[in-house]
């Protein structure tokens, strides 16, 4: 049994009910997956009701409908077998498509989850592709689909591109003209929308002294280089519009600039994916700012308007979600500049801020990583944010950087460990990591995480000897 035999059985059980609901999660993978599955069932005719949910939760169980439809849970699920089975649901009238770790619950649900197979960087909106190609070879459209969640799932970021069946599937959209796979790109966030200064400037991912978060800084080294930043129509110029000679100019000329700092240039360069069908010069155009468009939507409780850009609607739904991508960004600067002037705490191998409950939990964790690159890039960041529906709860939210995690640092390790000792629960990667807490264990946990993070540190020093 592999995984393609998994993804036949979950064809041939979909096959059997007219009617179907997809209980999803509210991120891009989910959002995205959803727009897969729902189109690729509709397709066959069958009748398609999706719900979206923060979590799975005995909270929001309550939104799953109990009726005679199929449920399909699709980005979450795995891990929540046992809630599943508390609210009822029997095998016969249950499939999860999921990438998270599997837990199970003595019911034996029906899945298609790519992690017990080693596919380590494969989203929840990749497998439900590979579901819905096998339901109809035509559904290789939604190829674009898929990528954005494996991009808006990080899938990308640890190999400066996605690889093995994440991969395979954006050269499938490729081979139909619906993706332009440009290899070895520039490794930056915004090549569409953001001018190209403000763009270099953005990024951290490697750090470029004089460059990153220095945007004159990095417009006198473009122009050192001559490149045209302005078009006298179009106004200042986005990466994906420079030409290709001054695109190997401006790499080469970055690749000079962190050898000159004895920095390595593997992270320089990534494998981007743009649309060519989406509109110039919008966060459509490339799978990264797709994601956080449809991250801002449902971080703003409206996953069903990302739902609908998916399908195609680039009137109503993309207005609104243009818009809530402004407030989205406003907030998170808001929070950028609240941390800066707050300060934080430093401890010996972390630094932290509690922001009350000033900012919505959803977006804590992006503007603490904002922040890091502003701060003590060396220390992790840890922030934590009052949770509204539960005032007994903290939620945490940890970002490092890819440098600091090269020497050995893990804070999905650290976070699940000293969450679950204070009998709260975390997960996430290496490099960003979230949990929550019992808010009375909150000075207790920051220590906690404080001494996970300085033995990881000791180990990896003794593993190198
Ligand atoms: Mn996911």
């Amino acid at each position: 049994m592999g995984l393609s035999d998994d993804v036949r059985a979950a064809v041939r059980e979909l096959s059997s009910h007219p009617e179907v609901t997809i209980i999803s999660h509210i991120d891009a993978d989910g959002i995205s997956g959803e727009a897969v599955l729902a189109q690729a069932l509709m397709r066959e005719g069958i009748r398609v009701t999706s719900v979206f949910v923060r979590q799975l939760e005995p909270l929001t169980m309550g939104q799953v409908p109990k009726d005679d439809s199929f449920k399909i849970f699709c980005d979450l699920g795995a891990g929540q077998q046992n809630l599943l089975e508390e609210h009822g649901l029997s095998t016969e009238e249950v499939l999860i498509i999921d990438h998270h770790v599997s837990q199970d619950s003595g019911t034996a649900y029906q899945q298609v989850n790519c992690l017990p197979y080693g596919h380590t960087k494969l989203s929840a909106a990749g497998v439900a592709y590979l579901v819905a190609r096998e339901l109809d070879s035509a559904n290789t459209d939604l190829a674009p689909l898929a990528v954005v969640g494996n991009v808006g799932d990080m899938m990308a970021r640890e190999d400066c591109g996605l690889v093995g069946l994440a991969r395979d599937i954006a050269y499938e959209g490729a081979a139909r003209g619906l993706i332009e796979i440009r290899a070895r790109d520039l490794n930056c966030y915004g090549i569409s929308t953001r001018p190209l200064h403000v763009c270099l400037s953005y990024n951290d991912d490697p750090f470029i002294p004089g460059i990153s978060n220095n945007a004159p800084g990095a417009q006198k080294f473009l122009q050192r280089l001559g490149i045209p930043l302005r078009d006298p129509i179009k106004g200042w110029l986005v990466w994906e519009e420079i030409p290709d000679e001054d695109r190997k100019r401006i790499t080469s000329a970055l690749a000079q600039q962190l050898l000159a700092h004895g920095e390595g240039i593997s992270r320089l360069f990534a494998e981007s994916y743009l649309f060519p069908d989406e509109p110039e010069r919008t966060p459509l155009r490339n799978a990264q700012e797709f994601a956080t468009l449809l991250n801002s939507c449902g971080r703003w409780s409206r996953p069903g308007v990302g739902g609908s850009i998916c399908r195609g609607d680039r009137g109503i739904a993309y207005r609104q979600a243009e818009h809530m991508l402004t407030n989205h960004r406003a907030i998170i600067r808001e929070l950028l500049h609240y941390i800066l002037d707050t300060g934080v705490t430093e401890l010996s191998h972390l630094q932290y801020i509690h922001v009350g409950n000033r900012y919505p939990d959803t977006i804590v964790g992006i503007g603490a990583g904002m922040a890091l690159s502003k701060l003590n890039m060396d220390k992790p960041i840890l922030i934590m944010v009052e949770q509204p529906e539960d005032p007994d709860l903290t939620k945490v939210s940890m970002r490092t950087t890819e440098r600091v995690v090269g020497r050995g640092i893990d804070l999905q390790q650290a976070i699940t460990e000293a969450s679950s000792t204070l009998g709260g629960a975390g997960g996430g990667h290496r490099i960003a990591a979230g949990a929550f807490i019992p808010r009375e264990s909150e000075q207790e946990f920051v220590r906690h995480v404080n001494e996970l993070l300085a033995g990881q540190y000791a180990n990896a020093g003794a593993g190198r000897r």
